[in-house]
């Protein structure tokens, strides 16, 4: 019998088309949502990334070919936030690139204790999380721009495989006290007699070895003397094609209408390989980025304003209009009640002091700002007052933040570079000037060309 002109036969091929357009799509949609509703919650472990690394499409040339050098920066930074490790790696990438060698990369490491998994704060994170997961482009074995020679980065393993002997440095070859600790020496004198040493090595196989402090200490970069590293930065392939992981393309392609007022997201971005028609070198229009630094800077700002801290360096280009003035009248640990407002102020602002700053800055922009993504660690509670604030001082196409993304569980534990690769195409970022994920991006912006001014901060 027919029922509406179907036969049985034809209700059935329905109902499969219907589960095919719309369950399917949506089953694949939520797959990250099933898959951790199904397992135990173990952190991921990327290991599809790993087996990637290991197996870049120029090994099998580099092995075979007896004129490419390698340097492995073994001391790089690891057991700290990825700000901290990134500034490390970039100066890594810049001697090996600068000495004409292939640089060696490695994991981002939290915990190198050979543990898959470590307790952060009542909840497990992965210990280690290959750099590829992070990272895409020249640090990690992309081609390098045309008419650069610098062979291409390759991972550890490799390394290990064609340089089993490699001639190990030490640090404390080259680096003395005062080029250590003297602030007059700026660091690209450091840098120069690091190109010098690796420069008169014959052999291909270079390694600094694991045990020494790094060639550039993270006081330096808290100081201005990193500054004269801009010369060399500026225009290397390191800073102006430094890349983030097709997994952080895709996590900003799921999430594009937060950076994007009314932006489509398909059903299917999410996936490796899909394609978008956007210019990822190109700034978002529009959009204000404001990095508000929550979490361990409530008590890290007081530490900060109690030894009168300075901003880190490539917060401190001399074109910036906001400056830091460092207060010259504090003592040992303390500081006055005046200086520490002052610290609180641009360090760990309120909600009345961020709007304020965000209408000044609006009003200073000379492209028109139209929506804000609020990058950050601060809690939804607060986020949510914050936004809500933000709200009711201007008329915004869209205020978003970072506890807005939907991001897979791989996603998760790599989210803070889709914030810094945001934050490094907004046409206008608000940042903390003792951060370094805002000086990273800082130094980015600043290396593809975004007007000077366009680097605000608290
Ligand atoms: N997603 C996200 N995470 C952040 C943000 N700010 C800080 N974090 C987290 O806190 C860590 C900050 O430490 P670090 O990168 O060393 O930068 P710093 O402490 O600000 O100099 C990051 O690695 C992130 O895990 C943010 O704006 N967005
Ligand atoms: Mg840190």
């Amino acid at each position: 019998m027919l029922s509406y002109g179907l036969t049985k036969r034809g209700t059935r091929f329905l109902l499969l088309a219907i589960i095919l357009c719309f369950v399917f799509p949506a089953l694949l949609y939520y797959r990250e949502t099933f898959r951790n509703y199904f397992t135990d919650h173990l952190p991921p472990l990327y290991e599809d990334y790993r087996e990637r690394e290991q197996n870049l499409e120029h090994y099998k040339e580099y092995e075979a070919r007896k004129d490419i050098k390698y340097l492995w920066s073994a001391n790089h930074a690891h057991s700290s936030g990825w700000g901290n490790v990134m500034q490390d790696y970039v100066m890594n990438g810049l001697l090996a690139h600068s000495t004409g060698r292939s640089f060696v990369f490695d994991d981002y490491t939290w915990n190198p204790d050979g543990s898959l998994f470590t307790d952060y704060n009542g909840h497990l994170i992965p210990s280690r999380i290959p750099l590829t997961a992070l990272l895409g482009g020249v640090m990690v074995g992309g081609e390098m721009p045309s008419g650069d020679t610098t062979p291409r980065a390759v991972s550890k393993g490799f390394f290990n495989k064609v340089c089993p002997h490699p001639t190990i440095v030490h640090v404390s070859d080259v680096n003395d006290d005062r080029m250590r600790f003297d602030e007059s020496v700026p660091a690209a004198y450091i840098f120069e007699k690091w190109v010098e040493k690796i420069n008169s090595i014959e052999d291909p196989c270079v390694e600094i070895d694991p045990k020494s402090e790094a060639i550039f200490e993270y006081w330096i970069f808290g100081h201005q003397r990193m500054l004269s590293m801009w010369e060399y930065l500026k225009d290397s392939s390191v800073s102006t094609h430094w890349g983030w992981s097709p997994l952080i393309h895709d996590a900003y392609r799921r999430n594009r209408h937060i950076f994007v007022p009314g932006a489509k997201t398909s059903l299917f971005d999410g996936f490796s390989g899909s394609t978008a028609a956007e210019d990822y070198t190109e700034p978002i229009p529009g959009l204000l980025a404001l990095h508000v630094r929550r979490g361990d800077f409530q008590d890290h700002c007081v530490h900060l304003g109690k030894w009168s801290s300075n901003w880190n360096a490539f917060n401190m280009f001399p074109e910036f209009s906001d400056k830091f003035q460092r207060p010259t009248d504090g003592g040992w640990g303390e500081t006055s009640e005046k200086n520490m407002q002052m610290y609180m102020q641009r360090c760990f602002p309120t909600i009345e002091q961020i709007v304020q700053k965000v209408m000044q800055v609006r009003v200073e922009s000379e492209r028109p700002l139209t929506h804000i993504y609020i990058m950050t660690n601060g809690i939804v509670s607060w986020v949510e007052e914050l936004k809500e604030a933000l709200g009711s001082s201007g008329n915004w196409d869209q205020i978003k933040s970072s506890r807005d993304l939907d991001i897979t569980w791989e996603q998760k534990f790599v989210v803070q570079a889709l914030d810094m690769f945001v934050a490094q195409r907004a046409e206008v970022l608000i940042g903390n000037g003792w951060s370094s994920l805002t000086s990273n991006v800082v130094m980015l912006r600043m290396a593809q060309g975004s007007p000077p001014d366009s680097n605000r901060f608290w």
